[in-house]
């Protein structure tokens, strides 16, 4: 004879957890790590190797792919002026002309990207500076050349991304 209260067929499975649904303990160590991220916005610009060799879409795909949504974007030809001024830290090394008359070669693509880390995270997705030896499945080490036609700039620090922000996009950044 059948108890009242309880359907007829198998036992319902035991809860795994118990019955109180609070996370186990490295459950809720990585949501508290994810709620200190903050949701930061960093500049990447694709260059004018990788645009002229017509891989804009796939760069920004993959940039898609990954978490990081478009927030302003521009098609532009940077003259000397402004290509010295984007990257006056560097005006003592050696290659600074040769790096001016890079990015003045062609049309390049600045964007403003956003996501959880931004700025730290595009960094790694990148690859590093030179694309010799950025590894295969980096923007860098796919699109990329050398260690000075590497395919894409990215901010190195949330201070300069707001400050290359300001720069491509003016009163738009942010
Ligand atoms: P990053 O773009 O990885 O931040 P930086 O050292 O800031 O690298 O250099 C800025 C850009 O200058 C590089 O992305 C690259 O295009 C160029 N560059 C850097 N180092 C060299 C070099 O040794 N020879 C030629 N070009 C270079
Ligand atoms: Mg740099």
């Amino acid at each position: 004879m059948r108890r009242a209260g309880r359907p007829a067929g198998p036992a319902p499975a035991r809860p795994q957890r118990g019955l109180w649904p609070w996370p186990r303990r490295s459950e809720a160590a990585s949501l508290l790590a994810v709620e200190r991220m903050a949701i930061e916005q960093t500049l990447l610009i694709i260059k004018p190797d990788a645009v002229a060799r017509g891989a804009v879409g796939q760069i920004i795909g993959r940039l898609e792919a990954e978490g990081f949504a478009l927030r302003q974007l521009r098609l532009v030809r940077l003259g000397r002026d402004e290509a010295e001024r984007f990257y006056a830290v560097h005006r003592d090394r050696p290659f600074f002309a040769g790096l001016i008359q890079f990015m003045t070669s062609g049309p390049a693509i600045p964007m403003l990207l956003e996501r959880e880390d931004a700025v730290a995270h595009l960094r790694r997705f990148i690859g590093v500076t030179d694309s010799a030896r950025a590894g295969a499945g980096t923007i860098r080490g796919d699109f990329g050349t050398d260690v000075q036609r590497n395919a894409v700039h990215a901010s190195d620090c949330p201070e300069n991304a707001g400050r290359e922000a300001v720069f491509f996009f003016g009163a738009q950044a942010g």
